[in-house]
């Protein structure tokens, strides 16, 4: 008879627990870089959390084929009129595709393809986003509570945030009279 085992991993709404799973913390200081008022962001204190990541990666990242996934807690908070936001990146093999679903808090999703198009998508418990290749993706926090969505991505994608660091994102999402407006962003070319 074969053995019957429990998962190697379970989700508990909202964190992934278990062996061996890896946790990252962006602090303010990580990623001042990423918000468009300097002036706001020195204001804070660079020690506040913006995210943390918990993933799991049960194979290598060279395995063509395997698949990655984890959590992503955005806490609540804003800089300047900015939401708190991921640093956002390209995959490194640029047709790497990867899913992301809310799972508690709202937020938005913004997808820039490589023509600088950008867009958003709501995210909310229960959402599910299709992230195309060749798209670069941030998430923000537009609410006043945590913000988590899960990600599944393949093993090999990598990640290319030089490209984000350089030219950012075409459009910035901030807060307009309480509510998101995906905006230009004045600080890079269209
Ligand atoms: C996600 C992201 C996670 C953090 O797991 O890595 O949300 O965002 P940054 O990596 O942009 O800081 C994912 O997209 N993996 O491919
Ligand atoms: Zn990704």
């Amino acid at each position: 008879m074969n053995a019957i085992a429990l998962p190697a991993i379970e989700f508990h709404t909202p964190q992934l627990i278990g062996k061996p799973v890896e946790k990252l913390v962006r602090k303010l200081r990580d990623v001042q870089e990423i918000f468009s008022n300097r002036k706001a962001c020195a204001s804070l204190d660079p020690e506040t959390v913006v995210y943390e990541v918990e993933s799991w990666f049960p194979v290598t990242e060279d395995t063509e084929g395997g698949l990655f996934t984890g959590i992503t807690h955005i806490l609540p908070g804003q800089v300047g009129n900015e939401y708190f936001m991921t640093k956002g990146h390209f995959h490194q093999i640029r047709n790497r595709s990867e899913y992301y679903f809310g799972i508690q808090g709202t937020g938005m999703l913004l997808l820039m393809d490589e023509d600088r198009v950008t867009r958003a998508e709501k995210m909310y418990p229960g959402s599910i986003h299709y992230i195309p290749g060749h798209t670069a993706h941030r998430t923000a926090n537009t609410g006043n509570t945590v913000l988590s969505f899960g990600a599944v991505w393949l093993a090999d994608a990598g990640h290319d945030y030089e490209t984000i660091r350089q030219q950012g994102f075409s459009r910035i999402l901030i807060n307009l009279h309480g509510a998101p407006a995906l905006v230009k962003n004045e600080q890079v070319p269209e």
